[in-house]
């Protein structure tokens, strides 16, 4: 199938403005990345403009001169205690003024994620008439092809960011002799040094005095390199490789954040691709980038050949196609080990003041771009996920102290920790500075959800014991920071807030479906690793008295459990996106699909409607494939096609969200399979338009790695990996009688259901 997005025309990056207009920056561009450095391409014949990311280039915390608290405001403990009393007597509207006045946070110190700058390259070529022109970004390969004539000229470029050697490398090719001029711009504070083979610029973010390097070196073997002021010339050339690497003194490391300026790393990246040149480079890129890429197959049918405008236009199966590998593509290249998580634009921002400051969003963002990981086959990706959420507990311990008064100190050093719904890697913990968006004491229990999800996805013992720690301490908070209710029995989260919608109340379904799941998954990995045997008791009674899931005298699941029928609560926003209270459906499996609760969440699902903008439509995408909706899988695709799309396929909320891109991976192979540890489900939500397809390298939980193939509606064939002794109920699309098992003893046998024990590695069904 065609993996390659091309346009025919070259594209000048513009910005974003602010009132609306998008730039041709996020509807155009096309991005490459290795994690930590990234670029946007526009293919300009003249002027080439290549904007780069550093992660880690993000302005906020520890600021010289200032102190820094992380978010928090200080000793807001007594009025979190009055607001809980309020609550409990029924007093709302004196909770909430209070909660206004109070539980807010500070601003200082937040930040942004920024742009780096932009390498500019201008060409002087002998004719200025430009044909054949095509540029593309090949997801196969992850390399980035520009190709045109000018005259009779004919001009190559490719580019690619090396993960393994942490350098973008460009190698521009013409037939004839042309000259190019290098400089780079940064609005940053900076000064260029010339260097032997390019040069390198030296700067600094004007708010926290963090510091950054970048250096170009140019490799080529005939030519004149002309050193100027401001840039270089490189003369009479018809081949030269530009390399380009980057670093700051950003360290996860509390409080400082700060490391030195790694400078000799840098050199190091630099001398050593030069060493290796051009085809070496590329051949270790694939290498690395294929390994995770390739892993996975998904076709529908043939593709397309057309330009990826047109793909976007068109819709359809290729779009379908397309959009799933490029969501793989996305994730790959923002998230990789050793580095920072993908953020709200994954690793791509163009501007120094992007929307929500590109952070770390934890009411639904950054959880939806981990959604497909372990599924997809990348559970490398998660690694930076896992030690993100390990760095936010020293700084989480602080707000914690501050709002809740539980405090770690030396006699109890991991005693809770917290985070609310915009977080940043300077440990910015604290609740957001206006109430209603910015409560969410919920937002640690709902990430751990993902890291444990991908604990079920490998059963990776080493890897359990590395979250099991943050999964107690973050229960160990909820231990202390829950509020018993005499008059019901019941434990309750207070006050709390459903993301954006509201209002305040005493505990609801959000907030308590993930609080309980926390603990339950806690105690579920104590018992695994044989810990806190002594603690577990304590933690089911407390799980057993957290109030959760209701059904409401329409049928509805409850958002809130004052919610006698929709509308009897009376919301602080009523249109919003978000579907809190239907996390129990996914990405959680509190709630099965045969069940009353199954019913009363697809009620309340219908009452919110499918067209929404970006994340909020996949979310209600995946919802309704954990419904076994296909049909409505379906809709929610075509009107996500129509609506949530830019040219490049970037997805947009607006304005551009890396979230959605990533979630639509989640929800292509949440149509396709589902699992629990022991339970697979073959096609349980295919849109009927997907009449035929084929999948390699699904992961299903349990250790599981899944073929298949299907043909009008009917599953041919599946091949599933596993360990011997393994035992896996299967539910196929129908009766299992159709199907004759190969490697594996059938336990059971029942409708469309199969319990099968492996005989070794592998259990084959085919099709009679
Ligand atoms: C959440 C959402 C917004 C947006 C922001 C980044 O607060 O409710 O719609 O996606 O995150």
């Amino acid at each position: 199938m065609n993996k390659k997005m091309y346009f025919n025309q070259p594209c000048r990056l513009t910005k974003r403005q602010s009132g609306g207009d998008n730039g041709t920056w996020e509807r155009f561009g096309f991005p490459l990345g290795n994690g930590a450095l990234g670029t946007m391409l526009g293919g300009e014949v003249f002027q080439e403009v290549i904007q780069f990311n550093e992660e880690t280039l993000i302005n906020g915390g520890p600021l010289p001169n200032q102190p820094y608290l992380h978010g928090n405001r200080e000793n807001i403990s007594p009025n979190l205690v009055e607001i809980q009393q309020l609550l409990l007597e029924g007093k709302q509207e004196e909770a909430t003024e209070l909660c206004k006045k109070h539980l807010v946070g500070l601003e200082e110190g937040y930040g942004a994620y920024q742009n780096l700058g932009e390498l500019v390259i201008g060409y002087q070529y002998s004719e200025t008439e430009v044909s054949e022109y095509r540029r593309e970004l090949d997801l196969e390969t992850a390399i980035h092809q520009v190709t045109f004539q000018v005259g009779e000229n004919q001009v190559q470029r490719q580019s690619l960011i090396s993960h393994p050697d942490h350098l973008f490398v460009e190698q521009v090719s013409s037939q004839e002799n042309i000259d190019l001029f290098f400089c780079f711009q940064t609005e940053h504070p900076h000064h260029l040094e010339q260097t032997a083979q390019g040069f390198r610029v030296k700067g600094y973010l004007s708010d926290n005095h963090l510091q950054f390097a970048l250096e170009v070196a140019l490799d080529f073997s005939e030519g004149e390199l002309i050193l100027k002021d401001g840039g270089i010339r490189l003369r009479d050339c018809s081949e030269v490789t530009i390399l380009v690497s980057a670093v700051t003194d950003y360290a996860p490391v509390f409080p400082t954040y700060r490391q030195e300026l790694p400078l000799t790393r840098l050199e190091k990246r630099i001398s050593q691709g030069q060493e290796f040149g051009f085809e070496k480079l590329k051949e270790r890129h694939l290498i690395d980038y294929q390994n995770l890429f390739q892993r996975v197959t998904f076709e529908l049918g043939e593709g397309s050949e057309s330009s990826v405008d047109q793909i976007m236009k068109e819709g359809g199966l290729a779009l379908t196609e397309m959009l799933y590998h490029f969501g793989r593509y996305l994730l790959i290249t923002s998230s990789r080990p050793g580095g920072l998580p993908s953020n709200l634009q994954g690793l791509w921002n163009e501007t120094n003041d992007p929307p929500w400051g590109s952070d770390y969003h934890l009411n639904v963002n950054l959880q939806m771009n981990y959604w497909g990981a372990a599924g997809g086959n990348l559970l490398e990706t998660i690694d930076p996920l896992v030690d993100y959420v390990e760095h936010l507990r020293e700084p989480g311990r602080l707000t914690a102290a501050a709002y809740h008064r539980i405090v770690s100190d030396e006699a109890t050093p991991e005693n809770g920790f917290i985070a609310h719904t915009q977080t940043t890697p300077f440990g910015f913990t604290g609740p957001g500075w206006d109430f209603e968006w910015g409560w969410s004491p919920a937002a640690i229990p709902w990430i751990l959800d993902n890291l444990y999800d991908a604990y079920l996805f490998t059963l990776d013992q080493s890897y359990l014991e590395k979250i099991y720690p943050i999964m107690r301490e973050a229960t160990r908070f909820f231990e202390q920071a829950l509020v018993y209710n005499p008059t019901d029995g019941y434990y309750y989260s207070a006050p709390a807030y459903s993301p954006e919608h509201g209002p305040i109340t005493l505990g609801n379904v959000y907030e308590h479906s993930l609080i309980q799941q926390l603990i339950l998954n806690t105690i579920a990995s104590g018992k695994k690793l044989g810990l806190d045997s002594e603690k577990i008791r304590d933690w089911q009674n407390l799980a057993e008295q957290i109030r959760t899931e209701e059904i409401g005298e329409e049928g509805q699941l409850k958002e809130w459990f004052e919610e006698t029928t929709f509308g009897s609560v009376e919301k602080f926003q009523t249109d919003h996106r978000h579907v809190s209270h239907l996390l129990g459906v996914y990405p959680m499996h509190r709630i099965q699909q045969e069940g009353s609760l199954s019913q009363a969440a697809e009620v309340s699902l219908i009452e919110r409607g499918l067209g929404t903008t970006g994340w909020s439509m996949i979310h209600r995408g995946l919802i309704w494939a954990r419904l076994g909706n296909g049909e409505k899988v379906a809709e929610i695709i075509a009107l996500f096609f129509e609506k949530c799309l830019h040219e490049n396929l970037f997805a947009t909320h607006p304005p551009f969200q890396i979230d959605a891109n990533l979630g639509y991976i989640a929800l292509v192979q949440e149509a396709l399979l589902q699992s629990q540890v022991g339970e697979v489900t073959l096609l349980p939500a295919v849109p009927p338009q997907w009449k035929q397809g084929k999948v390699k390298g699904f992961r299903g939980r349990g250790n599981l790695v899944l073929d298949f193939y299907w043909k009008n509606q009917g599953l041919q064939e599946v091949v599933i990996d596993g360990q011997a002794e393994d035992v896996v109920t299967i539910t196929l699309p129908d009766d299992f009688e159709n199907y004759q098992v190969i490697g594996g003893e059938v336990l059971t046998a029942k409708n469309k259901q199969l319990e099968v024990k492996f005989k070794n590695r592998q259990v084959s069904l085919v099709r009679k």
